[in-house]
């Protein structure tokens, strides 16, 4: 198909490169560098005080929306007074006759609402698991307004929405895997490596167990969410030694992480897909995952790190032990071929040609 003319709106829960937008951010920035190498127009909508991606985002003025993740399943749908998320969608409005198709990035019922109310077509790329009702039902009906107008990360992002699970395009994700430097064998003497938000459903308590089961040093990197969860983990896991690097943005996480012998993903919810693993394997960093959500479609069991049961700390302390068996170029191939920007915009090219082709039968 010609080139398209693609309008990216990310996260309203804060300004591109804050770390607040987690994994959407990193999607975001895959998405644009792919699609453009792929010859498309690509812009970008998000809030004011954002990177500006080479002059490509509108930024856009008002309240942060508050996070889905702290609001229970059931509740209201909320816009703060002056919402940069309603400001955001009434950029798309007044310019979208200048696009072909909007990408949407927020897990968010306005968008999907304000849909049917714009003649673009809209394409929504949902970045976790099923978090409340509000969203559940604004999802199925996109799925049936229009066919192959969502996508998620991974096949048990999918199933976490059961009344449409089968008919949710699965994308996965991507990173340009030329920012990362692959790092052939780890620093001594070892140390483990965990990247992430810090708060209760990435799994800080397990983390802390590893580490005192094993032995080994932690570094942890990510924002700093959720300070008691950190200390309460420490408290319980004593022998535990565990260092928090802080957050640092990818160009410097990538240099950090590569000396790690492995990077250990304990996640209690379903990861929607798990960047982390792919940023890990392009440093030539093997993984050792709970087979739990999208890092168990990631991780190729014995190849670029191992799958243990869920929940079981001695199982990926074992892992640990293993670890030498894993080939550090093998997890580089492997992102180069499956996770980079440029596998995943091809992916991402495909779903849009079949979203204009449908949205204009429908017309
Ligand atoms: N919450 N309301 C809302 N909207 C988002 O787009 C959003 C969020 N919480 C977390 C989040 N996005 C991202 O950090 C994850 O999707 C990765």
């Amino acid at each position: 198909m010609a080139a398209k003319r693609i309008l990216i709106c990310s996260t309203p829960v804060g300004p591109l490169g804050s770390g607040i937008g987690g994994g959407v951010e990193l999607t975001l920035h895959g998405l644009v560098l792919g699609l453009s190498a792929r010859g498309h127009e690509v812009e970008v909508v998000a809030p004011e005080g954002s990177l500006h991606l080479g002059g490509r985002v509108h930024q856009i003025a008002g309240e942060w929306q508050a996070s889905s993740q702290s609001a229970a399943r059931d509740a209201p749908v909320e816009l703060p007074p002056r919402p940069v998320l309603g400001a955001m969608w009434d950029h798309v409005r007044r310019h979208q006759h200048r696009v072909d198709v909007v990408v949407n990035l927020a897990y968010d019922w306005l968008p999907f609402y304000l849909t049917p109310f714009l003649d673009v077509p809209v394409a929504h790329l949902v970045s976790m698991g099923s978090l409340n009702e509000a969203m559940d039902a604004v999802v199925e009906q996109a799925v049936l307004d229009r066919p192959g107008s969502v996508a998620v990360h991974s096949r048990a992002q999918a199933d976490t929405f059961p009344a449409v699970a089968d008919r949710l395009r699965v994308i996965g994700n991507g990173i340009a895997v030329e920012r990362y430097d692959v790092q052939l064998a780890a620093d001594e003497p070892r140390y483990l490596g965990y990247i992430g938000r810090i708060s209760p459903e990435k799994g800080i308590d397990d983390v802390f167990a590893v580490a005192e089961a094993s032995g080994l040093p932690m570094r942890v990197w990510g924002l700093m969410q959720d300070e008691r969860c950190w200390s309460e983990a420490g408290a319980r896991h004593p022998g535990a030694h565990v260092r928090h690097e802080g957050f640092v943005p990818t160009d410097d996480l990538q240099a950090a992480i590569g000396g790690c012998a492995a990077i250990v993903m304990t996640p209690k919810w379903v990861e929607a897909f798990g960047n982390v693993a792919i940023e890990a394997m392009a440093c030539g960093v093997p993984v050792i995952a709970y087979r739990r959500g999208g890092p168990a479609e990631i991780v190729v069991d014995g190849e670029t790190g191992f799958l243990v049961e869920p929940d079981d700390v001695d199982a990926v302390v074992r892992a640990v032990a293993r670890i030498d068996e894993i080939d550090r170029v093998m997890c580089r191939q492997r992102v180069e071929e499956r996770w980079s920007t440029t596998a995943l915009a091809e992916r991402v090219d495909d779903w849009l040609d079949d979203l204009i082709r449908s949205h204009q039968h429908v017309r």
